[in-house]
């Protein structure tokens, strides 16, 4: 295969993988409103509020005091009309109007407002996971929120395209907080998790594992989070998360480092980054090795580490370039370096997507890069007189982009 050949083949090869994008906050169109889509949701992303008040001296309460679609309006003139939108965030947006078909140098919201009105869920739904080029996306569901509890006990509608995750963030890190709640679902619990605690604890685990079917266990920890042995924290998983996930071969995920709210009046957009312990993953891995550890981490500082620790350990798989590494610039970075430490053992990417339309642009511009690093890696084998071929490819890419978390998940 000769290098001119080889490019067109990387493209052509990711352009065809179905995707299985193993952590998102979507949902099926069946769970009554949960499913965040339509141009005043990606407009009001996160993300895009974080930089919009980069330039309002407006209080924040009185901006989410108003309807979204006039939050809309400020974000949209502020950071794509007064001035170019060369954020990732930004750019997104672009290439979902430009992906679906839309007139994106009219620059008209209304006439965005327009075509999203016309649109039936059900069909827009099909028309962006073709678009994405995902086959399936992996939920994050959460059985302390009670309208998703709610969703779940009466029996919503599945759609296949959409797996379960387990998110259990509160158990781990304010079980007292959660007493009450397990309480009321009927579970035997006290605050201290004495006398028969962490068998019920185990017991509302199974539940929802069973309920939901869920694909592996997942929680978001505080780059503060350490292995004390004493802490409710570090009880409640020794206890109750890692046996149970042990016992139904489940995946713990970790999503280390972030720092909640570091400004609580941008609500969702206030959570920042903070470099986490890499020593809880190493510890976890070795001190656990029937136990299986999807781990991701947000700080840059944390990557290299964490590629390294993944050498040691071949129970952790790491994904993702997450949240405030989900750049271009980061994506490249990261994924040159754990092409070069681990080979194809690991997963590059997941969306983290909260509307419908993310899946277009994150996987566009992920794919992108990852073609670029790729072509680089394999224009190597090519120098050294490697023989590649179209089918080893496009397996390698299957293996990146699902299969890994799929055998993972066997293992
Ligand atoms: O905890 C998480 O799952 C994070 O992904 C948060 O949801 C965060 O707000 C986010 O959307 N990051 O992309
Ligand atoms: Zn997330």
């Amino acid at each position: 295969m000769n290098r001119e050949h080889l490019k067109d083949i990387v493209e052509e090869k990711l352009a065809a993988v179905e995707i299985v994008d193993i952590h998102t906050h979507l949902f099926p169109a069946s769970f009554e409103g949960m499913l965040l889509w339509g141009i005043d949701e990606i407009l009001t992303y996160h993300y895009l509020i974080a930089e919009y008040f980069r330039y309002s001296e407006m209080e924040y309460a009185d901006f989410f005091r108003l309807p979204k679609s006039e939050q809309a309006d400020l974000v949209w003139n502020t950071l794509f009309l007064e001035r170019s939108p060369v954020s990732e965030a930004q750019r997104g947006v672009l290439t979902v109007l430009k992906r679906l078909g839309l007139d994106v140098g009219a620059r008209s919201l209304n006439v965005y407002r327009d075509h999203f009105r016309s649109l039936t869920l059900e069909q827009h739904l099909d028309n962006v996971f073709k678009a994405a080029g995902v086959k399936e996306v992996v939920m994050t569901n959460d059985p302390f929120d009670p309208q998703e509890r709610g969703i779940w006990k009466q029996g919503a509608a599945q759609d296949p395209r959409f797996k379960s995750s387990l998110r259990i963030d509160p158990l781990l890190l304010d079980y007292p907080q959660v007493v009450r709640t397990l309480q009321a679902e009927g579970y035997e619990v006290d605050a201290d998790l004495g006398g028969n605690s962490a068998a019920e604890v185990c017991r509302f685990l199974e539940d929802w594992i069973k309920r939901i079917d869920a694909l592996y266990l997942g929680a978001s920890l505080p780059a503060t989070f350490s292995a004390a042995d004493a802490s409710l924290s570090w009880r409640v998983l020794k206890e109750c998360v890692l046996p149970v996930c042990r016992e139904h071969g489940l995946p713990l995920a970790l999503m280390l480092g972030v720092k909640r709210r570091v400004n609580s009046g941008l609500e969702l957009a206030g959570d920042s980054v903070g470099k986490a312990e890499i020593g809880v993953v190493e510890r976890l891995c070795a001190e656990y090795p029937a136990n299986k550890f999807l781990v991701t981490m947000l700080s840059r500082e944390n990557q290299h580490e964490l590629a390294v620790t993944a050498r040691k350990f071949r129970n952790l798989m790491i994904f993702g370039c997450w949240w405030f590494l989900n750049n271009p610039s980061l994506i490249e970075e990261i994924t040159v370096m754990r092409l070069e430490l681990l080979g194809l053992s690991f997963l590059p990417q997941h969306s983290d997507a909260r509307v419908l339309e993310h899946l277009i642009y994150k996987w566009d511009h992920s794919r992108a890069v990852l073609g670029r690093v790729l072509l680089e890696k394999y224009e190597d084998l090519l120098t050294a007189g490697w023989n590649l071929t179209e089918e080893q490819i496009e397996a390698d890419l299957g293996e990146l982009l699902g299969g890994n978390f799929y055998r993972f998940l066997q293992a």
